[in-house]
């Protein structure tokens, strides 16, 4: 959002456009701790159609845990624990858990990201048990396994989209700064957004109308790149517009948005550029026009890394419907805005209404979850915590 732009208007008219969002605003929000005593919880999700259980996977213990009916169930679902390696760094460990759309039914495959005991990204298939609360710990299988060579960025968020492609992130592998500039190298896995089809053929194929799908010096599986740390991106379920949460470095937090039916192969910029600016704060870089801009970016005074979230398309808030949720790890602030006619609108921070009384209890948020409804949730990082957000009493 360009507040330059705004400047130019007469101040009745911004006065104007003031008043109106805040007669129409929609009602508050609030957040309900639901489960309590996870171990480092970083993901959230459910499988579709099923609204009775939610999955938390807990990154360092390598469980996928089941919160059913307000309890955490006392044994996981998965444990991958062993497969991790001895001692992990701060960025390795459990990612993601993606379950396909025909999850339950015909298919009792599903897939998880994580990091091996040398320090590379894993995509893996499990198949469940008879049992639904229980997956074949034994049936794993790699899918795709991406080294680097530091442990940081690995982002790591795998995704259906609408079209049964499965999306996945990949950070940028570090050092800081990316200075090999691995997310500007086509040849390599890093700094990029995957898309690979897991339906048709054992590991994956390359969907035929991915971006580089026929070329001689691209990996066919990405899907866009220059993308710093990717930690979260998801799809509008109603449009399929795809939302990126990029963590910025030193500068700026940023969100992408890529308008469904794009055709990917766009290029986010890093490393040459960081949100709006170049890398740094710099005076001059490349400020190619091929680069795909952010829509929305905060400074380093609002948070310092960002986490997106989702579009919420629940059933309990429809005032809320079509904002897109996002916050910060190390701020703990939280946010949604709405992405009209390729422009944001109605940027609202909704911190302080979801604390408690003012207690500081959702202190270090690393991710955003949904269930089976599309209600919205927050995993607190620190203390083991999982929020629902709901509307605030009257
Ligand atoms: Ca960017
Ligand atoms: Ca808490």
């Amino acid at each position: 959002m360009d507040l330059r732009t705004n400047a130019k208007l007469p101040l009745a008219v911004v006065l104007l456009c003031m008043l109106s969002v805040f007669a129409g605003a929609a009602p508050q929000l609030a957040a309900k701790r639901i489960a309590k005593g996870l171990r480092l919880p970083t993901y959230l999700c459910a499988a579709p159609g099923d609204a009775s259980r939610l999955f938390v996977l807990e990154k360092e213990t390598g469980q996928v845990r089941i919160v059913k009916e307000g309890k955490v169930l006392a044994d996981p679902f998965l444990d991958v624990r062993a497969k991790l390696g001895e001692s992990l760094k701060p960025e390795q460990g459990l990612h993601c858990i993606a379950f396909p759309p025909d999850y339950g039914d015909k298919n009792n495959c599903f897939y998880i990201t994580r990091t091996d005991s040398k320090g590379a990204s894993i995509l893996e298939a499990y198949r469940v048990s008879d049992d639904p609360d229980v997956a074949v710990s034994t049936s794993g299988k790699t899918i795709l396994r991406i080294e680097q060579e530091s442990p940081m960025h690995y982002s790591g968020l795998i995704a259906f989209g609408l079209d049964g492609m499965l999306y996945y992130s990949r950070g940028d592998g570090g050092p800081q700064g990316d200075p090999f500039g691995h997310a500007q190298d086509l040849s390599l896995l890093l700094g990029k957004i995957l898309r690979i089809d897991v339906h048709k053929r054992d590991p994956y194929t390359i969907p035929l109308d991915n971006p580089f799908a026929n070329s001689e010096f691209a990996r066919p599986e990405i899907w866009a790149y220059g993308l710093r740390n990717p930690w979260r991106f998801s799809f509008d379920s109603l449009t399929g517009d795809l939302y990126i949460g990029d963590v910025g470095y030193q500068t700026k937090e940023e969100i992408d948005v890529e308008p469904a039916g794009s055709g990917g192969g766009r290029n986010y910029g890093w490393p040459t550029r960081e949100a709006d600016g170049c890398q740094g704060g710099a005076e001059d870089c490349d400020d190619d026009s091929s680069f795909a801009k952010p829509v929305h970016v905060y400074p380093r005074s609002s948070g310092q890394a960002v986490i997106g979230g989702y579009v919420y398309r629940g059933k309990a808030m429809p005032e809320w419907h079509g904002a897109y949720f996002f916050a910060d790890l190390i701020s703990s602030r939280i946010w949604s805005m709405r992405y009209v006619d390729g422009a944001v609108t109605e940027l609202i921070e909704h911190t302080n209404s979801l604390e408690p009384k003012g207690k500081k209890t959702i202190n270090l948020i690393s991710s955003w979850g949904l269930d089976a409804n599309g209600e919205m949730y927050l995993c607190d990082y620190l203390d083991g915590d999982i929020y629902k957000i709901l509307k605030a009493r009257e």
